[in-house]
């Protein structure tokens, strides 16, 4: 594996790659061009000067989070083929300058939803959360002015104001898509991006729903052991593949991180690591990496990696706002800096325990 940090890009993120670049072990980062709009052809001298910029600090460009999929893609509208195309020009482009690592989720509407992002723990960090009640008793439509107030003056992927505009009109777009659907178009679009993810070997990597299960009535697929073997074994091939998150997958405590892991083996392109705090089966906050902090064995997770020889990029997942930080929420360096570091040791300890058959 190879430890990496999510990084926004000079003009978006308030952690500096310098910075990243003093994290030990931390080797890579995983990034994208942040001023695309979904549906949009990366320009090839973009890509470039998105690398340049970070091999000059060097870190190298571990792959990409994310190329996002355009609204037709996941509809499955007439105008659909185009997007694929321009998709499939943006993967030529990653391919040809080295990337072959891409992140992307298939999630209708919103990407991740939260209901809190600074909630304060008793240490007074403060947190990410969610918690059902909240969220049954919100309109969906007023949920970006609730959580805009707490964004810290960043704009956080998934949740741009031009998007939030629009989400009237989104939801209309989606109401005959049910998870039948989703799971079709989802197929339609794998089977047309293969012969480019072979042809350059880019593995994709589909991110899990956040939370797993449906928000607002809305279908959500990629939530649970079933779903996500369902997906492999519908285009099978091992460039269809997934990113691991346990933060994501464990907002369903029915799902057994360490046994979907072993599932995928050969399958897991990337790994998003990170802890949750349940205070009930309906709230959930972001603790930190370390499993005492949260319900997750870390331990075990990190073990499950390494047992089916997971070697692509990894990463601290959101972290905790500490020490005075003001940054993107759950994407400040401090905490990740700990979590990065709190894995790395995991890592080795699983490692050598295994060499020396312990
Ligand atoms: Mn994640």
């Amino acid at each position: 594996m190879e430890m990496t940090l999510r990084w926004y890009g000079s003009k978006h993120d308030t952690v500096t790659l310098q910075q990243i670049r003093q994290i030990p072990g931390v080797t890579g980062v995983i990034t994208t061009l942040y001023d695309t709009m979904p549906g949009e052809v990366w320009k090839e001298e973009d890509i470039r000067a998105m690398i340049d910029e970070v091999e000059a600090a060097g870190l190298h460009v571990a792959g990409i989070e994310s190329v996002n999929i355009h609204d037709s893609i996941k509809i499955g509208d007439k105008d659909r083929d185009l997007y694929i195309d321009h998709y499939i020009t943006t993967l030529e482009r990653l391919g040809r300058a080295g990337i072959h690592m891409v992140c992307y989720n298939f999630m209708p509407v919103f990407d991740w939803t939260r209901t809190e992002l600074a909630r304060k723990r008793p240490d007074g960090s403060t947190v990410l959360a969610y918690n059902q009640k909240a969220i049954d008793a919100i309109d969906p439509e007023k949920m970006f002015d609730s959580l805009s107030g707490e964004m810290n003056g960043t704009v956080m992927p998934g949740w741009e104001p031009e998007r939030m505009a629009k989400i009237k009109e989104l939801f209309a777009a989606y109401q005959d898509v049910d998870e039948e659907k989703l799971f079709a178009n989802l197929k339609y679009f794998l089977e047309r991006i293969m012969p480019v993810c072979n042809q350059y070997d880019i593995k994709m990597a589909i991110h899990p729903d956040d939370p797993a299960w449906s928000v607002f009535g809305l279908p959500r697929i990629i939530i649970n052991k079933e779903n996500i073997l369902r997906m492999m074994k519908m285009v099978d091939d091992p460039h269809n593949g997934v990113t691991f998150c346990s933060g994501s997958y464990g907002t369903n405590l029915e799902n057994d991180l360490p046994d979907m892991i072993r599932s995928l083996k050969g399958r897991i392109h990337f790994a998003h690591v990170r802890n949750l705090k349940f205070n009930s089966q309906d709230d959930f906050e972001e603790a930190a990496h370390l499993s005492k902090d949260g319900s997750f064995d870390m331990y075990e997770i990190m073990k499950a990696l390494y047992e089916i020889g997971f070697d692509g990029p990894i990463r601290p997942d959101h972290g905790r706002m500490i020490w005075g930080e003001v940054a993107m929420p759950g994407y400040g360096l401090y905490d990740r800096a700990l979590g990065a570091t709190y894995l790395n040791g995991l890592w080795e300890a699983i490692e050598k325990s295994h060499e020396r058959g312990v």
